[in-house]
Formats: C-alpha cells, structure tokens, sequence
C-alpha cells in the first residue's frame, strides 16, 4: 500500500516534469508576443470553462498516446475511447440463436446493421464469455446523454460472446459525425482551416480475464472521411465492409486481445 503511493508519485513527478519542460520548449520556439500569449491563456480557459477540454484532448491528443502505448505490438490496435462513452450501460439480453439487439427506439432511425464479431487472444484462446460494450452515434449524428435527446443510454449496451468468442448484434449504421464547431474547439478547427468530420465508427470495447482491456473502434470501406478523420483513430484493422441485404445491412470483424 504505502509502496505503491510512492510509485504513483514519482510517475506524476516525471510526468509533470516531462510536460512542463516541453511547454517550456514550446514557448521558446513559438516565441509568442504578449497579447498572443493571453489569447492563448483565454482559448484554454474557454476550453475549460465550456466543458470542452475532455473533447478537444481526444481528438487531438489521444490518438498519440495509443500510438506511444500500442505500436508494433500484436493483437488488435486500439482505437479512441473519445469524450462520449458513459458507465452503466444496459445488459443485453441474449435469447439463444437470436441476434442481441443494443437498446434503440422503437422507431430509431436508420438502416438496420447486423454486425457480427469473433474474439480470441494472440496466444490463439477462443475468448468465450468476454465482456463487450458498445456505443455510437445515431442516423442524426448525435451522441445519447450529449448531444441529443434520445433516451440516456440509447445505442449503448453491453453483452457477452458465447462458446465460441461469437457475438451477433442488432443495430443501426452510424453515421459521420461532426466535432461541435460552436465552441473553443471549433475556433481552433478554423483558424487550422481543418473540417470537423470523424468517419463512421461504432466504439466497441472488450474485457476479458487475463487480458489487456481492449478499447476500440470500427470503421466502414468507402466512408469518404476515412484519410481525413479529425481525429486520426483510423487504424486498418479496424476495417469492415457493409454487404447490403437488401433490408438491412451486414458486417463483422475479428478481434484479437492480448494476454496481461
Ligand atoms: C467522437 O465521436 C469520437 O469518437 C472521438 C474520439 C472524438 C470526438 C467525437
Ligand atoms: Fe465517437
């Protein structure tokens, strides 16, 4: 116990010292003049102050730190937990034969999607009974308990693969979404003359005993947002394709934890 206090001190000590030594660095080059410098200070404070820090940190810094975390290393890449993933989904309930159906209105809107997926580890172990949470946007681009006015945990659910480290569930496609552009963060979008788009993705996260928590996402071929995500959390494994059905649509994906 007091072992571990001084462990997680010294790591916030080097953390911090790392972060200030190179927003030291930044100034220096940057060589700001003294109104910029407090432009600069009122952007952040109403980054702050909006509640837009934890958006803007996910889109613009988090891709790198899973790119420091993750590189080179087996198993499927992560992908961003972003700024819209809430506790306390709803269990799924699962009918044997049945696809599980994530929680959505009666009338949600959209094209249906079965999205199929199959979960083992890099040491080759089918991952039977691991845990899988979901969440996404809806056919309005908008987030349940953020920006819409859909139930709180509309799109969301949790549910659990079977024997075979199968899962089937029933949705609705996603659609691109747009950062907000309203705020501090898109102030900085603009002067980056950057657009605001993500590309479709369902978020998807996995847990399973003895692995690495699996935090990540799924993309679709041909989303004309894929080269350009604001966000930068396409990875190509994360890749799947929509086969049209007719009245519904249909994909899957494979997914790979890695042992702890
Ligand atoms: C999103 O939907 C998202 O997934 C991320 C990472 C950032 C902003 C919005
Ligand atoms: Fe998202």
């Amino acid at each position: 116990m007091q072992k571990e206090a001084v462990k997680k001190n010294e790591r916030v000590e080097e953390v911090f010292n790392l972060f200030i030594k190179h927003i030291q660095a930044f100034l220096q080059e940057a060589k700001l003049n003294h109104e910029e410098y407090t432009n600069f200070v009122k952007w952040a404070d109403r980054l702050g102050r909006t509640g837009e820090l934890p958006l803007y940190a996910d889109v613009f810094l988090e891709t790198h730190v899973l790119q420091a975390m993750y590189t080179d290393k087996p198993g499927t890449q992560p992908s961003l937990l972003g700024p819209y993933f809430i506790e306390g989904s709803p269990l799924i309930e699962q009918v044997h034969g049945q696809p599980m159906v994530l929680t959505q209105r009666a009338d949600e809107a959209g094209e249906v999607l079965y999205f199929k997926g199959n979960v083992s580890g890099t040491d080759g172990r089918i991952l039977a009974n691991t845990k899988v949470e979901m969440w996404h946007n809806d056919h309005s681009a908008t987030y349940s308990a953020f920006d819409s006015d859909a139930p709180k945990y509309n799109l969301r659910g949790h549910f659990y693969t079977d024997e075979n480290g199968d899962f089937l569930v029933k949705t609705i496609v996603p659609v691109p979404y747009p950062i907000p552009t309203d705020g501090p963060t898109g102030e900085f979008l603009n002067y980056m003359e950057q657009h605001p788009m993500r590309p479709a993705h369902l978020h998807i996260m996995f847990e399973a005993e003895g692995y690495e928590t699996l935090i990540t996402q799924v993309f679709f071929e041909g989303d004309e947002w894929l080269e350009t995500d604001v966000a930068e959390g396409v990875r190509e494994d994360l890749m799947t394709k929509l086969v049209d059905k007719g009245d519904h649509k249909e994909a899957s994906l494979n997914f790979v934890m890695r042992p702890e």
